[in-house]
């Protein structure tokens, strides 16, 4: 995929934005103080002239406890398997009781760039590749400049959440709605505190971008990977509860899919009036 070539800006644009408060998003007097040359300047710090696929993982622990993600208590929101049509993203920037990685301060500013590191220089001098970025794969590219900012940041949102979270999944994503592999599975569940985490809702969505509900794979609270899920985290003692379908989410799903066989009169778990 390509890069960001213009990202020094755009980081330094979005920096100022979130600092000052202009974006809508709970605003801590913390950040005011932020100085986004310094920020942006550690953002790269830790992957110029490094290898795209072996970015360590404290690249961007500067950068990030420069501008640490916060959420308010109660309203911390993951998602995963969701990503193609920005759902959970678009109800939480119009529901103020739902709060995610996208609009802290690190996810508000890296939002949709593509960046990496390149060892060879490319003649600009800065040690970062303006052409072309690996793509993420386990096998041919682990520890990729994106992915490692993505987990380390994820890590952080968990580690901070308070009070009732929320988890967005796919009942239709291929090999299970939990994925094992997923940051939400190996990064965000397992750092959520049980000290101060009060309940984790399970908000199990179907997937509208399917041309037809594909009910054979369609998982439910009672069975497959969440199911799973949810003995895993009352393992770990935590309150869980989840819901299928739930209204919360399905408001902007219904509001961009008008024609889908779940919303409407007819749908189930409507009531027909
Ligand atoms: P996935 P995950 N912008 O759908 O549980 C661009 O299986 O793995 O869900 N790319 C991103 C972003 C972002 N804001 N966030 C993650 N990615 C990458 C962060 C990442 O490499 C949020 F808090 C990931 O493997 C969610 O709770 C892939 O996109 C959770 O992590 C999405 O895979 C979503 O990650």
């Amino acid at each position: 995929p390509g890069t960001t070539s213009n990202i020094t800006d755009i980081l330094t644009g979005r920096c100022e934005e979130y600092r000052k408060c202009l974006l809508g998003e709970p605003c801590l007097p913390f950040y005011r103080n932020v100085k986004c040359r310094a920020a942006v300047e550690s953002f790269f710090k830790g992957i110029r002239n490094m290898d795209p696929c072996a970015t360590p993982d404290n690249a961007y622990d500067e950068f990030l406890n420069m501008v640490p993600p916060t959420t308010v208590r109660g309203t911390t929101m993951f998602w995963s398997g969701v990503m193609g049509n920005n759902i959970p993203q678009d109800v939480a920037q119009v529901t103020p009781e739902f709060s995610v990685l996208e609009e802290t301060f690190p996810g508000y500013m890296a939002g949709n760039l593509s960046w990496c590191g390149a060892t060879d220089g490319d003649g600009t001098g800065l040690g970062l590749n303006f052409t072309v970025c690996p793509t993420w794969t386990s096998e041919t590219c682990p520890n990729n400049t994106k992915a490692a900012f993505w987990a380390r940041a994820s890590k952080m949102l968990a580690t901070q959440a308070v009070g009732d979270v929320y988890v967005v999944l796919n009942a239709q994503r291929a090999g299970g709605a939990f994925n094992n592999g997923s940051i939400f599975a190996t990064i965000e569940a397992p750092n959520l505190n049980q000290d101060v985490v009060t309940n984790v809702a399970i908000y199990l969505i179907p997937d509208f971008t399917l041309p037809i509900p594909n009910e054979m794979y369609r998982e439910t609270c009672t069975n497959g990977s969440v199911l799973y899920l949810q003995n895993f985290l009352m393992n770990m003692n935590f309150n869980v509860t989840c819901e299928e379908n739930p209204k919360e989410i399905m408001w902007l799903q219904c509001a961009r899919f008008a024609n889908s066989p779940y919303c409407g009169p007819y749908a189930k778990g409507t009531p027909v009036v």
